[in-house]
């Protein structure tokens, strides 16, 4: 990022968005963490597909299973701002760059985000596939998204509007508390067991500054976690990231299925 403030940056970048796209304005942003990319086509038609590199502010994916496109879909009377990746705070360029597509998709005229993510859970219940509301979250980064003093309130961060429609849609939907932890690493079985006794559910590398950044550009939030394994320890088994992705891909048709109910009445 350079000297320009990261609220002028995603200006430029949603110009840019609409005259890529030939859509004006967008109203509903979703951005698909691991595992979630498959269900991108039961959204709807996609009206344009860019790279993000096209966008001033954006640099380039660095992780496999994550692709650095952004698409238009056209879904009944809305225009969804499809995020097909994100920038991961573990990647080292900095908090701005993490939240960069939170900011744009504000600036673009969306009024609510969708966040995704897979995830580790800590219910013994959630098998690899289960989708979890996010109910709220602790940020373990040690780090805000927010410059200058713009004192933020986070309660209702993960809205409760929102959650409760999902559960209208599908009753079976259980919510937990996300955990953020830098990455890339794993947790190790002792900071699984900091996590429980915290108050924590669902362990991940994301959600939790671009949640913050979209409260802040007054946007609402509906965060929803992929459980592709059990938190480190729980299991008997080492983690593996091609596992993880192998859980995401056994469960795209039910998440699809899934955002295609939900997104509709957001
Ligand atoms: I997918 O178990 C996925 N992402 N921190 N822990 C953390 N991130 C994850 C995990 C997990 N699974």
């Amino acid at each position: 990022m350079n000297e320009q403030s990261p609220y002028t940056l995603a200006d430029e970048a949603a110009t840019r968005l609409a005259e890529l796209t030939g859509v004006e304005r967008h109203d509903v942003a979703l951005v698909l963490g691991s595992g979630w990319l498959p269900a991108v086509d039961a959204l709807g038609e996609a009206t344009a597909e860019i790279a993000t590199t096209d966008l001033p502010g954006f640099s380039a994916a660095a992780v496999a299973g994550h692709s650095g496109k952004i698409r238009s879909v056209r879904a009944g009377d809305r225009n969804l701002l499809v995020f097909l990746s994100r920038t991961h705070y573990y990647e080292g360029r900095g908090v701005p760059a993490v939240v960069h597509g939170v900011r744009t998709a504000a600036a673009a005229g969306c009024r609510a985000i969708v966040l995704t993510n897979g995830c580790g859970g800590l219910k013994e219940t959630w098998s690899p596939g289960t989708p979890v509301l996010i109910s709220d979250h602790i940020n373990l980064t040690g780090r805000s998204p927010i410059e200058g003093a713009n004192f933020v309130d986070l309660t209702d961060l993960y809205s409760s509007r929102l959650r409760a429609m999902c559960r209208e849609v599908e009753s079976s939907l259980d919510e937990g508390v996300y955990v953020q932890f830098p990455g890339p690493h794993y947790e190790t079985p002792a900071e699984i067991g900091m996590v429980r006794a915290i108050g924590g559910h669902l362990v991940g590398m994301s959600t939790t500054l671009e949640a913050i950044a979209a409260r802040e550009a007054g946007m609402e939030v509906l965060g929803i976690s992929l459980v592709t394994n059990l938190a480190a320890g729980l299991s008997g088994q080492p983690l593996n990231h091609e596992e993880v992705l192998e859980a995401g891909r056994a469960a795209a048709t039910r998440m699809g299925d899934l955002l295609g109910r939900i997104v509709p009445r957001i």
